[in-house]
């Protein structure tokens, strides 16, 4: 198959470009880099070495003997550029990561709220008027988000995968409809999810595109078989207040002897699955892609779900490290119950890596072997979700 991967240098893009390449797929990766520049302008690095991606990809070839190409191209402002890039590729799907996906940055300030919905939602449009432009049948495999459901907004039901049957009351009795799952965004980067699957549901009723929508949990875990391969293939660890994602945190804050930072009681609960599961996922939903006229296909990409404070104790049982319950810089609910329904990647074949499989390797080869690269001043999160929260740094023991 030939495929386009939007985002594909980033922390997921990359080794699903790999596992995909390694597979037999010809790849092609679009990226405009402006993970690596959001990088420089906050003053941070990921904690792994990461190439360039010109070495990323000489390294791949050299290991693999298979190519990958590269397109340095902004999918929210080079319209006509990637039009053209689908006319001249002609593949077969293209799967979309390619959008600002930290929910702390994207409330930092109104220049990065208005950055993170001009570039996720004028890309992801852009992405479905150019297929419908190019009269081509080109699958679409988009990364969501399970923060598009809020986080136990139905109590202890199940999140269904994407819709929810719903009765509604008519002066001749209920009809059942079938309806999108309410959107309860959390975050301006989670709203342009929320909006993102509207215009999903648009294009897939008007234009008959197929595109399956991957509602997909916290990812954790850095190395995929293929990133291991070669040091320039490693791929990113975030770990910053903006961009570093809970338990890859605490990992690296064990790592280098900071308390863990639980935001408010830790009662919050999540959905996880790591990044080798990701890049199957992608795979699967690659292979299993809806025909046209079909509804958008969703799959919540979660393998298991916890509560913060548990993993911060997990990790603290681990590795001795403190923890630190701090004042929560977000607005959410201080404790929820998440019950996520996941049966259809496991009916195709998902294996899942449990944290129990996976989390003492990952504190061994990536936490605590790139430690020494951390930069203690950036850790704590300063992006607070209104005016006048209080910043939690200023209270770090
Ligand atoms: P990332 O920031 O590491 O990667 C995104 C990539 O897209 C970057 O390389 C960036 O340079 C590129 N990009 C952004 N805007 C672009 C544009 N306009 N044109 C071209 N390239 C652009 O993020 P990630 O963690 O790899 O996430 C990928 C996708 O998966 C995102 O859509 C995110 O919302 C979703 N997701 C991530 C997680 C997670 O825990 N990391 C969880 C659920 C969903
Ligand atoms: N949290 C802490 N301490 C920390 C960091 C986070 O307690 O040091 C808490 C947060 O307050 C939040 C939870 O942990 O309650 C998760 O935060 P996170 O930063 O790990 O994840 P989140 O902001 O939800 O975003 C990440 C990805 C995003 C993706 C989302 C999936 O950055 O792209 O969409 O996970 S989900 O959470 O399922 O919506």
């Amino acid at each position: 198959m030939k495929v386009l991967v939007l985002g594909g240098d980033g922390f997921c893009g990359w080794p699903t470009s790999l596992h995909l390449s390694h597979l037999g797929h010809e790849v092609t990766i679009i990226d405009n880099l402006s993970r690596r520049n959001i990088d420089t302008e906050l003053g941070v690095e990921s904690l792994t070495p990461i190439s360039p991606i010109g070495e990323r990809i000489r390294a791949w070839d050299e290991v693999s003997g298979k190519e990958i190409k590269f397109i340095n191209l902004d999918i929210a402002k080079e319209y006509d550029r990637f039009v053209d890039v689908l006319l001249d590729s002609r593949p077969d799907a293209v799967v979309h990561f390619a959008e600002q996906r930290a929910a702390p940055y994207s409330m930092r300030s109104s220049k990065t709220k208005r950055y993170t919905v001009d570039n996720n939602v004028t890309g992801t449009h852009n992405l479905l008027a150019a297929i419908v432009q190019s009269g081509m049948d080109i699958a679409i495999v988009h990364l969501g988000t399970m923060g598009v459901y809020g986080y136990g907004w139905s109590g202890s039901a199940p999140i269904p995968e994407g819709y929810l049957t719903v009765k509604v009351p008519t002066p001749d009795g209920d009809i059942e409809r079938e309806i999108l799952h309410p959107a309860n965004a959390g975050s301006v980067y989670h709203m342009t999810k929320t909006l993102d699957q509207l215009m999903f549901k648009f294009y897939a009723h008007n234009d008959g595109l197929r595109i399956t929508d991957l509602h997909q949990g916290i990812v954790w875990g850095t190395q995929t078989p293929q990133t291991v391969r070669d040091e320039r293939l490693i791929n990113r660890f975030d770990y910053d207040g903006d961009y570093g994602t809970v338990l890859n945190r605490f990992l690296m804050q064990a790592a280098i002897g900071h308390p863990l930072t639980v935001h408010g009681t830790g009662g919050q609960t999540r959905g996880f699955i790591h990044i080798r599961d990701t890049a199957r996922c992608i795979e699967i939903a690659l292979n299993n892609a809806p025909t046209s006229g079909e509804k958008v296909s969703v799959f919540n990409q979660v393998t298991e779900t916890y509560r913060v404070r548990d993993l911060a104790e997990l990790v603290s049982k681990l590795t001795g490290a403190e923890i630190v319950n701090l004042p929560n810089p977000r607005q959410e609910a201080a404790e929820n119950d998440l019950n996520v329904s996941r049966d259809r990647f496991l009916a195709l074949g998902l294996n899942p890596t449990t944290l129990s499989d996976g989390l003492l390797e990952e504190a061994r080869d990536i936490a605590s072997k790139y430690a020494d690269r951390a930069d203690r001043t950036k850790i704590v999160s300063r992006s607070v979700w209104r005016q006048g929260m209080e910043a939690a740094d200023d209270l770090m023991p």
